[in-house]
C-alpha cells in the first residue's frame, strides 16, 4: 500500500497523522504545499481545499479523523479501544480537541487583546472538561498510545511555544492535563512529527499573521 500524505508545514491537523503513522512505524511519503498559494493538483484532489490529504494506492481521503482510523484499521494492533462505548467516547474527545486546535488558532490570529483572551477564556473552559475526562495517565487511555493522544499532540506541542512566549496559564490548575501534554511532547514520534525548523517557521508564521500576541512570539 503506498501512502502519501499532502502537508502544510505548520498544520495541526496534517500533524496528527503524521504522529499516528510514525507511532506505528508506517513508511510514507510527504509532499508540501503552501497553502497560501495552493497548486492547481491540490485544489482539483482536495474536496474541501484542506490539508491532510491522503493517497492510498491513488485514492484520496481527507479529514485527520478519517485518516487516522484508516491507518489504525489497517496497521494493527489497533489504537482504539474494542468496546463500542470506550471506542465512541475515544471519538468524542478527539473532536474536541479539533474544537480546541481551532480556539487555540483563534488566539493566534486575534487582531486585539480582548479577542485572544476570549479565545483563552473559552479554552480554559473546554480544558476543564478535558480534566476531569483523564485517568490515571500517563496518556489518554492509560499507558497505551491511542488516537486520542495523536489528537492531541499537536495541540499542547503548540501550547508550549505560545507559553513560552506568553504564559497563558491554561493548564494551570488542571494537573492531569498537564502530565498528559508533557507525555506527549517527550514522545520521540510527537517530536519528529513535525518538519525541520518548525519552531522558528511558527513564530514567524504567526508574527507575520498580525495578531496581538504575534508581538511576544
Ligand atoms: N477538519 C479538518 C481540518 C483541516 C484544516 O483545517 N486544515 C487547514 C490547515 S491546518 C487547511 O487546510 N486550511 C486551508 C483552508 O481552510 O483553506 C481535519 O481534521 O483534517
Amino acid at each position: 500500500m503506498h501512502l502519501e500524505l499532502t502537508s502544510f508545514p505548520l498544520c495541526p491537523f496534517v500533524q496528527r497523522a503524521v504522529i499516528t503513522l510514525k507511532e506505528k512505524g508506517v513508511p510514507f511519503s510527504v509532499r508540501y504545499i503552501d497553502l497560501n498559494a495552493p497548486p492547481d493538483w491540490f485544489l482539483a484532489l482536495s474536496p474541501m481545499g484542506k490539508v491532510p490529504l491522503l493517497q492510498v494506492d491513488g485514492t484520496v481521503l481527507f479529514e485527520s479523523a478519517v485518516i487516522n482510523e484508516f491507518l489504525d484499521e489497517t496497521h494493527p494492533p489497533s489504537m482504539l479501544p474494542v468496546a463500542p462505548l470506550a471506542r465512541a467516547r475515544a471519538r468524542a474527545w478527539i473532536e474536541f480537541g479539533s474544537n480546541l486546535i481551532g480556539r487555540q488558532y483563534q488566539m493566534l490570529v486575534a487582531p486585539e487583546q480582548e479577542g485572544f483572551e476570549r479565545q483563552q477564556a473559552a479554552s480554559k473552559s473546554e480544558l476543564r472538561f478535558l480534566e476531569a475526562a483523564l485517568g490515571a495517565g500517563p496518556l489518554f487511555l492509560g499507558t497505551g498510545f491511542s488516537l486520542v493522544d495523536a489528537a492531541y499532540a499537536p495541540l499542547f506541542m503548540r501550547l508550549r511555544l505560545l507559553d513560552a512566549a506568553h504564559p497563558t496559564g491554561l493548564l494551570d490548575e488542571l494537573p492531569k492535563t498537564a502530565a498528559w501534554a508533557a507525555a506527549l511532547c517527550a514522545r520521540p514520534a510527537v517530536q519528529g512529527s513535525v518538519p525541520e525548523g518548525f519552531e522558528t517557521l511558527f513564530r514567524e508564521r504567526f508574527r507575520a499573521a498580525g495578531g496581538w500576541v504575534g508581538q511576544f512570539l
